[in-house]
Formats: C-alpha cells, sequence, structure tokens
C-alpha cells in the first residue's frame, strides 16, 4: 500500500465524492509525479473506503518543530495594537497560540461586516495538485477579500493588525472576511502551504511560506462554531472583537503539525471571521 500524505488523502476524498472518475484521478496523481501503480492502488483503496497510511515525512513527526521565542511584544498580558491594547486571555505553547479579548471595537466588527455583506462568494481553498482554487465540501462557508489597505478602515485594521503579529504591513495578505450559516464549517487543515504539494510551489513563489494567522471574530455565535485545535485539545468560543493568533513556521522555515486546526460547525445563529495571513516576506 502506498504512503500518502494528508493532503493528498484529503484530495482523493473530496474528488470521489464529488464523482471524478477514477482514471482522470489516476492521471492526475501520475502527472503530479506519482507511480502508476501506485497511484492506481490509492485510488482503488479510497474508492472502496480503505485507510491508506500517512506519509511521516510530509507530516513532520511531532516534536521535531523547534519553538522560537515568541515573536509577539508582549508586555506583561498585553500587546500594544498601535491605535489600543489587546489583552492576553489564554496562552499554548505547542502550538504557539493566543487569544486576545479588544482587538476590534463592536463598531468596527458591524461595519467590516456590511463592507463584505454585498460582496460574498462560496469559499474556495488550495487545491493541492494544481494550486488553483476550488470549491470543496471541506470548507462550506462564503467569503470576500479586502485588498490591502483598500479603504482607511481597511487600512487601520491592517496596521493594527501588522503591530500585534509584530510584522511589517506588506507581509500581510489582504484580510479574508468568512460567514458560516448554521452546518457551516471548516474542516480541520494547515494554514501553510504543504512543501511536498505540486500546487505549493506558486503559492510559496509570492512572499515565501505562511508563517502565522490571526482569525478574529466579528460575531458572537449562538452555538458551535468554535476554532479547534483537534491535536491538542484546545478549543477557542468565537466572541465578537476577540481573536485567535497561531505561528506555525519557525526562523529556520521548518513547519509545526501541532497546527492543524479548523472551524467546528455552527449549530445556531451564524459565525463571522476576519482571517490575516502573514508570509516570510514582503507579500504585496
Ligand atoms: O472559522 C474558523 O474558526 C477558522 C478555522 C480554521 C478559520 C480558519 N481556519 C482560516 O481562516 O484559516
Ligand atoms: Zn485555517
Amino acid at each position: 500500500m502506498p504512503e500518502l500524505s494528508r493532503e493528498w488523502q484529503i484530495w482523493l476524498k473530496d474528488n470521489l465524492q464529488r464523482g471524478c472518475s477514477v482514471a482522470s484521478m489516476v492521471e492526475a496523481m501520475v502527472s503530479a509525479g506519482f507511480d502508476a501503480q501506485q497511484a492506481s492502488a490509492a485510488v482503488a483503496a479510497v474508492s472502496v473506503g480503505k485507510d491508506i497510511p500517512l506519509k511521516e515525512s510530509i507530516r513532520p513527526p511531532v516534536g521535531e518543530y523547534i519553538y522560537d521565542d515568541w515573536p509577539i511584544a508582549l508586555l506583561g498580558n498585553r500587546i500594544d495594537g498601535g491605535d489600543g491594547w489587546a489583552t492576553v486571555v489564554m496562552r499554548c505553547e505547542k502550538p504557539q497560540a493566543l487569544v486576545l479579548d479588544g482587538v476590534l471595537s463592536d463598531n468596527e466588527c458591524d461595519e467590516v461586516i456590511a463592507r463584505a455583506k454585498t460582496k460574498l462568494r462560496r469559499s474556495t481553498t488550495v487545491d493541492p495538485l494544481s494550486g488553483e482554487e476550488s470549491v470543496i465540501a471541506q470548507r462550506s462557508s462564503e467569503g470576500t477579500f479586502f485588498a490591502l489597505r483598500e479603504d482607511d478602515l481597511i487600512a487601520r485594521l491592517d496596521a493594527r493588525i501588522a503591530r500585534l503579529m509584530c510584522c511589517p504591513v506588506e507581509n500581510g495578505e489582504g484580510l479574508q472576511i468568512l460567514r458560516y450559516g448554521v452546518g457551516g464549517e471548516y474542516r480541520p487543515h494547515f494554514d501553510y502551504f504543504p512543501p511536498a504539494d505540486p500546487g505549493s510551489a506558486k503559492h510559496i513563489a509570492q512572499g515565501g511560506q505562511r508563517v502565522a494567522t490571526l482569525v478574529i471574530y466579528l460575531s458572537d455565535v449562538d452555538q458551535g462554531g468554535a476554532t479547534i485545535f483537534p491535536d491538542v485539545g484546545l478549543t477557542v468560543n468565537p466572541r465578537k472583537g476577540s481573536a485567535v493568533y497561531f505561528r506555525y513556521t519557525n526562523s529556520q522555515g521548518q513547519i509545526d503539525p501541532l497546527s492543524l486546526h479548523g472551524g467546528a460547525p455552527v449549530e445556531g445563529g451564524e459565525k463571522w471571521i476576519m482571517t490575516k495571513w502573514v508570509r516570510q516576506r514582503r507579500y504585496s
């Protein structure tokens, strides 16, 4: 039985669910560099519901990742956002994660939602093979992006977030806004581009690997919708104006397998978030 990375396993399951033919999937795997026999065996196994062992070299074993000192300007339990302070209410060392209160005011949350509402589209994820954005069941939300410093409000938020995350504004991608209705979720995934995936190269070419994420909650959620880190049993409940920060690429370029995370299904009400991803180098 061939060994496959987590990303390839997800890709196989999603494509089977979408009704792709076995032949087209084998062909895609072969053009990504797999041996034809191995590709056929993998597609055949997944199509009859068999588990394929995970390839350890692609999902690095826990313990190898070296945690840098916190690259965040913590002053006691607070971080300076330039135009206000955020409070650290939870800190996790492995993976490096912080829960922050007071990142956005209620008015700012409402204003961002109002601006995003008119341009929502079904969310996409990066196809591990081609690197193209595609709609998959893995991610059932609607979303939109704001260009860096798109308007005065967004520029103020980009600047505050960069200060909180301790990185240049230009290393950040444009803010992404997501809305999940009841049942909406984002199944566990990594925010970094898996280095072994053929589709990652074109994303890493601009600005390098993703280093850290800040998920800001723009709304309270009546029930469900937590951000979860399943490998370490961490659950962060959404609260309007608060955020969860996590870091998964260290100064040596290693990636942290414990940063696996997801958005649990919303069970009541709706969930709005704003996400900032930061790269190793200037991105925009
Ligand atoms: O909605 C979330 O809580 C969530 C969970 C995991 C968002 C993201 N990842 C993301 O935007 O990357
Ligand atoms: Zn994520």
